[in-house]
Parts: C-alpha cells; sequence; structure tokens
C-alpha cells in the first residue's frame, strides 16, 4: 500500500552539566528510541560543542540534528518527540537531577503551522517576549531555527538543500548569513 510520507529534520539538544561526556550517549540514544517503522531514520548529524544560549545561562550543550521520514503527523511527532525526552526526563531525575534531552521538531516538509499569520507572529517576537513567551502549538518551521546556530549548522550536515518556505532560503544559505562567530563557536565534537 502506498503509504505518503513527509521529511522532517528534528534538532536534539543536552546540556553537559549532568552527565559530561554521556550527553553524546544520550543523543545517540534518543535517535535509537526515535527510529521505528513510521519514523526511518535518515541521517544524523555530527555532534557539535555549542555555548548555552542565551550566554552564560548554563554550561555548554552538545547539539544534533536528525532528518528522518515519517507517516506521523506533525502533531503525532511531537507527541512522540515529547515520549522520547521524558524517557531521559525520567532517567535524568533518578540520575542526575534534572532534564538533559531537548527534541525538537525543526522543519515538516515546507509545511507553515498553525498558518502564516501565527508563524510570522512567533519568529518576529521581540527578543524580550522570546525569553518569557512559550507557544502552547506546534509552530512549524521552528520560529527561531534562522538566527540559531546551534539548530542550524547541524541541520546542514543532514538537510543542506532544505528549502525555509517562508524565508525562501536553503539551510546552506541560513548557515553563511549567520555572524561569523557564531558559526565558529559550533564545534564537531
Ligand atoms: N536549547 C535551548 C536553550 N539554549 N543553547 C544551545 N547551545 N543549544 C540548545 O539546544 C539550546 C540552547 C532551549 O531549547
Ligand atoms: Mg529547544
Ligand atoms: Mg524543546
Amino acid at each position: 500500500m502506498y503509504e505518503n510520507r513527509s521529511n522532517i529534520v528534528i534538532g536534539l539538544g543536552g546540556n553537559l552539566l549532568f552527565q559530561g561526556s554521556p550527553t553524546a550517549a544520550t543523543l545517540r540514544k534518543a535517535v535509537g528510541m526515535l527510529a521505528s517503522r513510521d519514523v526511518v531514520i535518515r541521517g544524523v548529524s555530527r555532534f557539535y560543542a555549542t555555548p548555552c544560549f542565551p550566554a552564560g545561562a548554563g554550561p555548554d550543550y552538545v547539539n544534533a540534528a536528525v532528518a528522518a521520514s515519517t507517516s506521523l503527523s506533525p502533531r503525532q511527532m511531537l507527541e512522540r518527540l515529547h515520549e522520547v525526552e521524558a524517557a531521559f526526563l525520567r532517567e535524568r531525575v533518578q540520575r542526575w537531577g534534572m532534564r538533559t534531552l531537548d527534541a525538537d521538531l525543526l522543519a515538516f516538509d515546507q509545511l507553515v503551522l498553525p498558518d502564516l499569520a501565527r508563524y510570522s507572529q512567533w519568529r518576529d517576537l521581540p527578543a524580550t517576549e522570546q525569553i518569557r513567551a512559550t507557544p502552547d502549538e506546534l509552530i512549524l518551521p521552528h520560529p527561531r531555527l534562522q538566527d540559531r546556530a546551534f539548530a542550524l549548522i547541524p541541520m546542514a550536515d543532514v538537510a543542506p538543500d532544505w528549502v525555509h518556505p517562508v524565508l525562501q532560503k536553503s539551510v546552506w544559505s541560513l548557515c553563511a548569513a549567520l555572524p561569523e562567530e557564531e558559526r565558529a563557536a559550533v564545534r564537531p565534537i
């Protein structure tokens, strides 16, 4: 039977504070948990050490990106990511006392969700508001994707040619538009 699959990119992040070098292992395990009949992993980026954003708010992260194809809807995919986060959250609560895995849906085909107006509203949110306000609905593409070297550089490993459906730029060109010092601070490990 023909199955309509979507190409997606997931951003993974983990903070170094509670696990040190095992952070990379956490991300690898997360990839293993994501893989299933309805989420086929197409590529995993290199792992990068990245300075915490906002600067000084905490220790460095390890970030990576995963390209996959899925038969799930955006909402189902988000739920799957929350399940994977929760699995590591439980582990972390026992072993390290805090969350160590963030799994974000960065891109889902060329979808713009919930609609162009609301996507644009979140993308253009002033920096001061970004710290306080979190959308309670799924926004796609990830509203901060174009700003963040720690998301774009790993994504360029697995989906350099994905074109942002609103900005009409490839990941590769979004990366090239980042300030040089921000790119340089994202280091493969
Ligand atoms: N994620 C955050 C906040 N800050 N900084 C880096 N370097 N990497 C992240 O993944 C990250 C962050 C909240 O999701
Ligand atoms: Mg995040
Ligand atoms: Mg998140």
